[in-house]
């Protein structure tokens, strides 16, 4: 199809994460969906390196991976320190799951946080055209739009929330709040996953900022006007579903078959993070075993949890955590014959998981609250047709929203863990089908593609995208 002339898109996410020559079937949707956008409008992914540098230069190394422009720069360690393991995984990202008590408030982090945003604003500033749209990611940068403001930009800018936004008594206990809050009106458009999220940032510029909410929740605060949009990620659901169906995927699954020796398995794949709930996880899976003792020999749990954010306390203390539950339960409960629960801290490339999803009877996702999730949407679209396996899903998942034929459980109730993997391991065939069948038209339906398209429509609403998009 001959592609249509669009406006330049610059993407702008903490890091940037380039289509790979070498493996395309590898990589995330989300690349694969920014990327195609990218492409088409001949645009730049603005972000981190991911590399250090002893003081900050603004030099911006330009790549061109996959016919993708990439525009990177790197920081300083006392940057990475306060900006980045600070303030957007020490103070956002805890309270913004809700984990208040685990959120560390310090002036030193917001300041590396007003830091970074402020390079990221002067550093991008010259790369930006007339008719250019720019879409900032996610909580590490909420405030770049109105540093870009103040530079004088008066292009569409765009903002994506990937995490849930946590509710107004939650909000407030963050020193700066007010401050925050009023940046985003730098943007013209921000999505979030949820009409839960949504209404969490509304309830807030209501009652704390005295903002006028106007119709299709757009929201004028200051004499500026923002329009706030639910726009639930998807994943690139077909190409999955034949990635789970190629080989490499099938000789894996053809391995956890021989491996599972007859059981069933049930299937857990998260980064280690305090929010995905591993560790209430891990105590649901161990009430199973202990009030089921008819299941003893004939199921097991494997979790794969690569670690991440190492260098945050928190987050060696849940390993440390989840090592001693593992222990544990194999401890209690395993034979000469039978692991009952085999935890695996490493990843895996997309098409070797695509094979475990699919070997699955179960596939048990219980963050404690999460902005989406899409290992949920990515075990559904792996699954056999014809004999395909439970999603047992937390209700507290932004994920929940679109995926009600999944069976949904409160994350902290053992109880409730237990019983739903006692439904979901003898679910009649019919049964699954039909929950698999909807839960699958969703999926398809709402992929990546859609989902870049619904915030793409909202960012430059007089432009018509769909025949760029369409092309992919
Ligand atoms: P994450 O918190 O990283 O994303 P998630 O949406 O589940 O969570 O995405 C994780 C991705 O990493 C999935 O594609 C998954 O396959 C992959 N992954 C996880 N463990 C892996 C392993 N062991 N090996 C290989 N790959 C692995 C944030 C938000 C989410 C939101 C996304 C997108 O926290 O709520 O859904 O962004 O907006």
């Amino acid at each position: 199809m001959e592609c249509h002339k669009v406006k330049r898109l610059i993407v702008v996410s903490n890091r940037v994460q380039p289509p790979s020559e070498d493996e395309p079937g590898n990589q995330g949707g989300l690349t694969v969906a920014l990327s195609t956008v990218l492409r088409e409008s001949d645009g730049i992914w603005f972000g981190w390196s991911g590399g250090e540098t002893e003081s900050f230069t603004g030099h911006i190394n330009f790549q061109k991976s996959a016919g993708v422009t990439t525009a990177t720069v790197d920081l300083e360690p006392q940057d990475i320190h306060e900006y980045y393991d600070g303030f957007a995984n020490r103070t956002l990202w805890p309270l913004f799951h809700y984990r208040v008590s685990l959120a560390e408030f310090e002036r030193g982090f917001v300041d590396g946080y007003e830091r970074v945003n402020t390079r990221f604003a002067d550093t991008l500033l010259p790369l930006i055209a007339k008719d250019d749209l720019v879409w900032v990611h996610d909580y590490h940068l909420i405030p770049l739009g109105q540093r870009l403001r103040e530079r004088g930009v008066a292009n569409r800018i765009g903002f994506f929330l990937h995490i849930p936004w946590p509710p107004m008594r939650l909000m407030v206990s963050l020193p700066n709040h007010q401050e925050l809050v009023e940046s985003l009106f730098g943007y013209d458009v921000v999505g979030f996953h949820t009409q839960d999220w949504l209404e969490s940032f509304i309830d807030y510029v209501r009652a704390q900022m005295d903002a006028t909410i106007g119709e299709d929740n757009t929201v004028t605060w200051n004499g500026r006007t923002l329009r706030a949009v639910v726009c639930p990620i998807g994943i690139d659901a077909q190409e999955f579903a034949d990635t789970a169906n190629g080989p490499v995927a099938e000789a894996m699954r053809q391995r956890m078959e021989e491996s599972a020796g007859g059981r069933a398995m049930i299937v857990g794949v998260d980064r280690l993070d305090y929010s995905k709930g591993l560790q209430e996880r891990f105590i649901g899976y161990e009430r199973l075993l202990s009030q089921r003792e008819d299941l003893h020999e004939k199921v097991f749990l494997l979790q794969i949890a690569p670690p991440s954010r190492e260098s945050v306390q928190t987050y060696q203390e849940i390993r440390a955590s989840l090592d001693s539950l593992s222990g544990r339960i194999n401890g209690e409960f395993s034979s000469v014959e039978w692991v009952p629960l085999r935890y695996v801290n490493k990843g895996y490339p997309r098409d070797v998981l695509a094979g475990v999803y699919r070997a699955a009877k179960v596939g048990l996702v219980t963050p404690l609250r999460d902005g989406m999730n899409l290992v949920a949407k990515e075990f559904v679209a792996a699954q056999d047709p014809a004999d395909p396996g439970v999603l047992v899903l937390s209700n507290f998942a932004g994920a929940a929203a679109q995926m009600s034929q999944a069976v949904l459980v409160n994350p902290y109730s053992p109880e409730e863990i237990a019983d739903a993997l006692g439904q979901a391991l003898t679910m009649p065939l019919a049964e699954r089908q039909e929950r698999w069948r909807a839960l699958m038209d969703t999926v398809l339906e709402q992929d990546v593609m859609w989902w870049l398209g619904q915030f793409m429509a909202a960012l430059d609403p007089g432009e018509a995208q769909e025949p760029a998009l369409s092309a992919a």
